[in-house]
């Protein structure tokens, strides 16, 4: 039997080409892990690609790999999953190459529920082709493309996968330590799982995320969902309330660690998910039922 690889082995012997100080190199290594950690077999995986400095991923993972056409890889990845589906496969996307180009192949893919998982390096911007705003560009952006500063309303790449359909979506960042964790959940998902990864371009659009993912005070913007507990957040001060007139979350101050008095929302991923789709059926099918009867009566 052969020993358990380490993530040490699952980096491979390519020159990698990212400016020194890049996000993705922090994925690189969060990615190596999890694949240690859930004993990956190099000879079953693949990680697919697009383009963009994100899409260089391929390269550098010690598994088989595809480096392929612009915003095409969801649906690479989706013929390879049909021929072969004993395959463990990776998509690596960038804002530009999943949400631009790409948009509708992975709107199908999510909205098809194929078999493997998606990871959307998202810097906010073109990186590769030098610094356009891209489609999760913040209004006001300035870049070649947008001299002025853009004026278009980014798109929520998470908002984009459950509007899809997709039925596993999550999100970290870069230098998180929970990032290998996101992973593996993902990785544990049957059907398509998305992962929005937040990923500092330091060449054209350094600190964007500061405010929750610089190493000093931002974890108190940060909420890790775990499932069943609720959603608190500020070494637990704070916590979200749903707000049932507008149907937002809100913020709420947990005083004295109360979060039932403050009527904090739990967690329930994956029951809520079942939950929710099957009572959403057994609506449709009695407004039917009831419809029939009705009519039946009519007539
Ligand atoms: C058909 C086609 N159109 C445009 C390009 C130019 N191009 C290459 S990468 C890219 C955008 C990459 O941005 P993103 O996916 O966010 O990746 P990043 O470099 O930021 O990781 C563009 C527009 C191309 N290679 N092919
Ligand atoms: S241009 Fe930005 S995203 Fe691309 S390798 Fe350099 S720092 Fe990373
Ligand atoms: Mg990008």
């Amino acid at each position: 039997m052969s020993a358990q690889l380490q993530a040490k082995d699952f980096a491979s012997s390519q020159e990698v080409r990212w400016c020194p100080g890049c996000g993705d190199y922090a994925v690189l290594k969060s990615v190596t892990k999890a694949l240690a950690d859930v004993g990956a077999v190099p000879e079953k995986t693949v990680f697919v690609s697009g383009i963009g400095c994100s899409s260089r991923f391929p390269y550098y993972v010690e598994t088989y790999g595809f480096h392929t056409i612009h915003g095409r890889a969801p649906a690479i990845a989706t013929g390879l999953k049909l021929a072969n589906p004993e395959l463990d496969i990776w998509v690596v996307t960038g804002d530009g190459d999943g949400l631009s180009i790409g948009g509708n192949h992975l709107l199908h893919a999510l909205r098809r529920n194929v078999g493997f998982k998606i990871l959307l390096f998202n810097n906010e911007i073109y990186g590769l082709t030098k610094g356009q705003y891209s489609p999760t560009s913040r209004i006001g952006t300035k870049s070649p493309s947008t001299p002025a500063g853009s004026v278009d309303r980014p798109a929520q790449p998470c908002a984009f996968a459950l509007g899809s359909g997709a039925r596993f979506v999550a999100r970290g960042f870069d230098v998180s330590k929970n990032l290998p964790d996101v992973l593996k959940a993902a990785h544990a998902h049957k059907g398509a799982a998305f992962v929005e990864i937040f990923q500092n371009c330091i060449v054209y659009n350094k600190d964007v995320f500061n405010d929750f993912a610089a190493p000093k005070g931002a974890e108190d913007q940060q909420l890790w969902l775990a499932d069943g507990e609720p959603m608190l957040f500020a070494k637990g001060t704070k916590g979200l309330r749903l707000d049932t007139e507008a149907m937002a979350l809100k913020v709420v101050d947990v005083a004295d660690g109360d979060e039932v008095e403050a009527g904090t929302v739990i967690c329930v991923v994956e029951a809520m998910k079942m939950e929710n789709e099957i009572a959403a059926h057994r609506a449709r099918f009695d407004e039917r039922v009831d419809r029939w009867a009705s009519l039946a009566a009519s007539q």
